[in-house]
């Protein structure tokens, strides 16, 4: 998979690919990236990628003319790939449109700086808006990484194990259960002793309950979306019981 980032700051997606595990899959060759500086493509001795909104108003708008030359250079590349501009106006970005944009050849990734790009270039040369969350940053840089880092983890040869990523969060709309590591204690906190059983069946039941209560806790909403399986209903019955238990004993 091939991914091209547009950017005024390249120097800023750099240092990201040249980190971790972004740097360990290009070395497996299992993706290639590259940043592209729009800059390159302005006009004049001061290379201007920005102007003055129509209309007026305060900050400043990327002009169309440098934007779309590097767009069409990128495309030109790499012709297979989906031109995506990451900005506070486009679709949200979750888990599932992940796993969607991992199945694409490449992507094309359009950082907007100051106040936004002239919508012009939307209509004609970008593909599909996507937004990170319902925050404005200074530039779409971020926005591209966080895309990158989530696709590229689920390019499989990636991660460790091929089960890695099948095990996250939001994969099953659940959060994840709690992990421990050594030392069984630490600072008066102990490790839950079933989880040093060695009896796996009750192991993998414990971590569904721990997931399924996390959820309901501190994310509900998924699970009012979620298809449950028949270990997941036979918790969710079980807490039942005992609430009916608890407030029967009330009355
Ligand atoms: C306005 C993306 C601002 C328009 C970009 C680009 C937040 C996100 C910008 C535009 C951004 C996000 C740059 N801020 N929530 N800033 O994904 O096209």
């Amino acid at each position: 998979m091939t991914f091209t980032v547009l950017t005024i700051f390249p120097e800023l997606i750099d240092s990201f690919l040249d980190t971790g595990m972004i740097r360990k899959a290009l070395e497996k060759e299992l993706i290639s990236c590259s940043s592209v500086n729009i800059r390159d493509f302005a006009e004049g001795k001061h290379k201007v990628t920005d102007d003055r909104p129509y209309g007026g108003g305060c900050g400043m708008v990327m002009k169309p003319e440098p934007l779309a030359k590097a767009i069409r250079s990128a495309k030109e590349a790499s012709s297979s790939s989906k031109t995506i501009l990451l900005t506070p106006q486009g679709t949200p970005f979750n888990q599932k449109r992940a796993h969607h944009l991992s199945t694409y050849d490449g992507l094309i990734l359009v950082c907007g700086r100051y106040e936004g790009v002239d919508e012009r270039i939307c209509h004609e040369l970008v593909d599909e808006e996507i937004s990170i969350g319902d925050f404005v940053l200074t530039g779409g840089e971020l926005a591209a990484m966080v895309i990158i880092d989530a696709v590229v983890r689920l390019i499989p040869g990636v991660l460790g194990g091929a089960l890695s990523a099948s095990q996250d969060s939001f994969e099953d709309q659940l959060l994840e259960y709690p992990h421990y590591t050594r030392p069984y204690s630490f600072e008066g906190q102990d490790v839950p002793e079933v989880l040093i059983s060695g009896d796996h069946a009750r192991i993998d039941r414990w971590r569904l309950e721990a997931s399924l209560k996390r959820t309901f806790l501190r994310r509900p909403e998924l699970l009012s979306e979620k298809k449950m399986t028949r270990p997941e209903i036979d918790i969710l019955k079980k807490w039942c019981i005992e609430i009916g238990k608890i407030i029967q004993a009330q009355s």
